[in-house]
């Protein structure tokens, strides 16, 4: 770990996690200069702010800097590849993620969650867990708030719950959670990572620098996937799975059951739980891990893991019109996601296709074929809107109806069209969100005022409901 005081560093993109490394850095007496590629009324704001603090600002430009640095801190959403990074590369400048600026200076314990899907969901019920038994964290990370940011609570806390991704993972260095989580693999990112390789290497980062002593809790078919590549792990694994029966936690029907030597038996039954689904049933299973190594006792992790309702934007039930159910599911941003959604809606009767499927949006590099015999099963037409409508067309085309529309307005009142009681129309995207909307929670939140609207116009009979979970 570097001292700080009277350094040079300088600080790569000014979002969320640029502007909280500067803040620490300013803090941590660091001479600060901060690059963002973006010249927008957004980081003009962010410019502004920080040269009143003394930072060095350049917006606008992705190009090399010149000047001596100590350290540079790069944003997670900054490719590594960037002129400007190999640049520093060269010169020998230490480069790290704020992720790893922060972790460096946090005084307590960490757990950290990784995975494809179901990261978000996984932060917040350990989060969750801790909080109801008593015990002070944090949820931050990629969840939203910047592990920099915490940094100054940490000597209060028992444990920091961090949610990390990919991108953060490639730019660590010392990371060590003394508590691994890694919820599953699938393909994702690949316009960032060049191979699943790749991808799978990142994830791995995880784990490189735990001791014997530490916890790693990995799904079992993302353990072989990590074996398959050549990664062991250090420290001491319990796997869990919904499909494997040999998993140390496994799924029987709806119970989640332990075998781990001690603590063996059911430990919940899901079907008592807010939230459903396989992908979900690991969820549970990671979190109760958690509290295992933690050594909370399970009947008070269990109350609060029941009880756990998730955030906006997975798997949402945002009104019931004549009988149609709309799920927002905007959070799903990859192709195996959607495939946890469609696994996780009830099917009509005689197991016909009764969802209506929204997607599409910005490529991640994804292959969306593969997603064509659950589609056959299960979906009555897609509406396909953005930059990759006609791509996914291409590939989804022989399994379901497919329809490219100009908006999720239209999509939606197309979907809502040829709806019929019992069906449901599902927005899950596949795909990033930003050819369109500012973020998932915007492109969510249009789908949500596009279901308003139709009952506004007095199409349907509706029935509104609670913003509830349904998968
Ligand atoms: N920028 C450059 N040069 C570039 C690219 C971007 O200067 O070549 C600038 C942009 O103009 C922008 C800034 O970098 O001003 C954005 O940085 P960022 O993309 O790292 O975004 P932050 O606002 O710092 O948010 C990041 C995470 N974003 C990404 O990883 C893309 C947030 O995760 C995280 O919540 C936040 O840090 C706090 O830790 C979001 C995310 O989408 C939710 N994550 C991905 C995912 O979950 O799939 C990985």
């Amino acid at each position: 770990m570097i001292a700080l005081q009277d350094k040079s560093v300088l600080v790569i993109g000014l979002g969320a996690s640029g502007m909280a490394a500067c803040r620490l850095l300013l803090k941590l007496g660091a001479r600060v200069t901060a690059v963002d590629s973006a010249d927008t009324v957004a980081t003009q704001a962010q410019a502004h702010e920080l040269r009143s603090q003394n930072v060095t600002v350049r917006i606008g430009s992705n190009a090399p800097i010149a000047g001596e640095f100590d350290l540079a801190v790069i944003s997670p959403g900054v490719p590594l590849d960037l002129p400007l990074v190999q640049d520093l590369k060269r010169r020998n400048v230490p480069l790290i993620g704020e992720l790893e600026l922060g972790y460096q200076r946090a005084r307590c314990l960490c757990v950290a969650i990784t995975g494809t899907n179901g990261k978000t969901t996984t932060t917040e019920l350990v989060e969750r867990l801790l909080t109801h038994t008593q015990r002070k964290t944090i949820a931050c990370g990629n969840i939203g708030l910047p592990l920099c940011d915490v940094v100054e609570q940490t000597k209060d806390l028992d444990v920091l719950t961090v949610e990390v991704s990919s991108f953060q993972l490639e730019t660590t260095r010392f990371f060590r959670p003394a508590v691994a989580v890694l919820l599953n693999i699938t393909p994702d990112h690949l316009d960032r990572h060049p191979t699943m390789a790749d991808y799978v290497r990142a994830k791995s980062q995880l784990f490189a620098n735990q001791q014997a002593f530490d916890w790693a809790i990995v799904q079992s078919e993302a353990l072989a996937q990590l074996r398959e590549a050549g990664v062991k792990i250090p420290s001491k694994i319990i796997t869990f799975s919904a499909r494997d029966p040999q998993a140390d936690i496994y799924f029987d029907r709806t119970l989640i059951v332990s075998r781990i030597e001690g603590w063996a038996g059911p430990l919940l039954d899901l079907a008592q739980c807010e939230l459903r689904g396989p992908h979900n049933a690991e969820n549970m299973m990671a979190a109760l891990a958690v509290g295992r190594v933690l050594r909370i006792p399970l009947a008070e992790m269990t109350g609060a893991l029941k009880s756990y309702a998730p955030a906006p934007h997975r798997c949402e039930l945002v009104a019931e019109i004549g009988g149609v159910k709309f799920i927002n599911d905007s959070k799903a941003t990859n192709v195996d996601a959607v495939r946890q959604a469609l696994l996780a809606i009830p099917p009509a009767e005689l197991g016909r296709p009764n969802i209506w499927l929204i997607a599409g949006g910005r490529d991640k590099g994804l292959d969306y074929h593969e997603l064509g015999p659950l589609l056959a099963q299960r979906v009555k037409g897609a509406f396909l809107i953005g930059e990759m409508r006609e791509r996914i067309r291409a590939a989804w085309g022989l399994f379901t109806a497919c329809t490219t529309v100009d908006s999720l307005l239209q999509g939606t009142q197309h979907a809502a069209r040829g709806a019929v009681s019992g069906d449901v129309v599902l927005l899950s995207p596949a795909c990033s969100s930003f050819d369109m909307f500012r973020n998932y929670q915007h492109r969510g939140d249009v789908f949500r005022e596009a279901v308003a609207s139709l009952s506004d116009g007095g199409a349907k009979e509706e029935t509104r409901t609670a913003a509830s979970v349904v998968c």
